[in-house]
């Protein structure tokens, strides 16, 4: 089923168990190339959600601002994207382009995401895919500018969401797991997958 909200396309269960499975054991390769560390904001706190990338470019953040980077901190390139997640790509937005980063967020007890704006591609027509697994985590969705408004919605593991044309800049985040309430990773905590279209 296709939920809609202010634009957000939700599509409720696209994964199912085994998929789900397969993904994440491709997740682990990736966290095993590339090992997931806590960005320094540039107010000078580490967020409390662990981030690792794949593509030719990973997300990063240190007191100098939130960017971009085509290398691990570890000096490394970032991992290939795995073939099952640009397979989801392929299947709710299509050919013309592959993402060029896929951004893996650790949610552990406690972990949140607070309300934001992704800006810092150079593209905004392309959209951005979100992929959820493990722990259900509490979505907020707001406006285009701040402000407003939210709603919430319970994102749960299998559940992927396409934010694309006016919501592509809407401000949205995490306020908060359910810490194990899925079995799918074996210590708990929530996946989340972005792929994006960097430049
Ligand atoms: C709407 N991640 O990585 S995914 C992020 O669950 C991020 O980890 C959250 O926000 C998470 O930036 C939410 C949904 C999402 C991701 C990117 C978006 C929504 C978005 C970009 C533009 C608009
Ligand atoms: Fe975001």
């Amino acid at each position: 089923t296709v939920l809609e909200l202010r634009g957000f396309r939700i599509f409720k269960g696209f994964l199912d168990a085994a998929l789900q499975a397969e993904i994440l054991a491709e997740i682990r390769n990736v966290a095993a190339c590339a090992p997931p560390f806590s960005p320094m904001t540039p107010y000078g706190k580490p967020m409390t959600v662990k981030m690792t990338s794949a593509g030719k470019y990973g997300w990063f953040s240190d007191k100098s601002g939130y960017r971009y980077e085509t290398h691990h901190p570890n000096g490394a390139l970032w991992p290939v994207i795995p073939d099952l997640v640009i397979e989801i790509w392929r299947q709710v937005v299509g050919f013309e382009r592959l993402p060029d980063c896929c951004l893996a967020n650790f949610y552990g007890e406690g972990a949140r995401m607070g309300l934001h704006q992704d800006r810092d591609e150079a593209d905004f027509s392309w959209p951005v895919v979100s992929v959820s697994l493990g722990d259900d985590g509490l979505f907020r969705i707001g406006n285009p500018t701040k402000g407003g408004s939210t709603e919430s919605i319970w994102l749960q593991s299998g559940d992927v969401v396409v934010m694309g044309g006016d919501a592509r800049l809407t401000y949205h985040g995490i306020d908060r797991i359910r810490y194990g309430s899925s079995q799918l990773l074996p210590k708990g905590g929530r996946l989340n997958l972005t792929l994006r279209v960097v430049d």
